[in-house]
């Protein structure tokens, strides 16, 4: 039973959202997401998610690919997180290449593509242009 963890905000959940949560899952058999907390998210960027905590949660959890969802609470728990999941691999977009090697003494760390021409961002920006 190999577990596959991976981490993201998944605000404005989108088809690049889905691509990588599904190579997520075909690396393993069992797929848990950490979902980061609005206040994380608000320290990573400096902006509120559109969609809060609980309504990003359900919508992870929904998704096929998934298995079990938590709450991110803090980047800095990154390691406790992935240890109390029995993680087997961390799964991350390329925009975080290298950032996460230091837990390759526990996982395997493998970073993915991001899916090119769509982002939250680029989403709102769209609809802020035809508003
Ligand atoms: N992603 C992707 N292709 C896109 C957009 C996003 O593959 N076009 C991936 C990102 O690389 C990330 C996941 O989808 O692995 C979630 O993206 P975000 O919600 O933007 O996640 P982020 O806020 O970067 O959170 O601890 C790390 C963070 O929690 C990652």
């Amino acid at each position: 039973m190999k577990t596959v963890v991976t981490f993201g905000t998944y605000d404005l959940f989108h088809v690049g959202h889905l691509n990588i949560l599904r190579r997520a899952k075909d690396l393993g058999d069992r797929l848990v997401v950490g979902v980061s907390s609005d206040e994380l998210n608000f320290r990573k960027k400096q902006l509120r998610p559109t969609y809060p905590i609980d309504h990003r949660l359900a919508i992870v959890e929904s998704i096929r690919y998934v298995d079990e969802v938590f709450v991110e609470e803090a980047l800095e728990l990154k390691r406790q997180y992935l240890l109390y999941h029995h993680a087997d691999i961390l799964v991350m977009g390329d925009d975080w290449e290298g950032r996460f090697d230091e837990f390759s003494d526990i996982c395997r760390v493998v970073y993915l593509p991001r899916t090119v021409g769509i982002s939250s961002t680029e989403v709102k920006v769209r609809i802020r242009g035809v508003a």
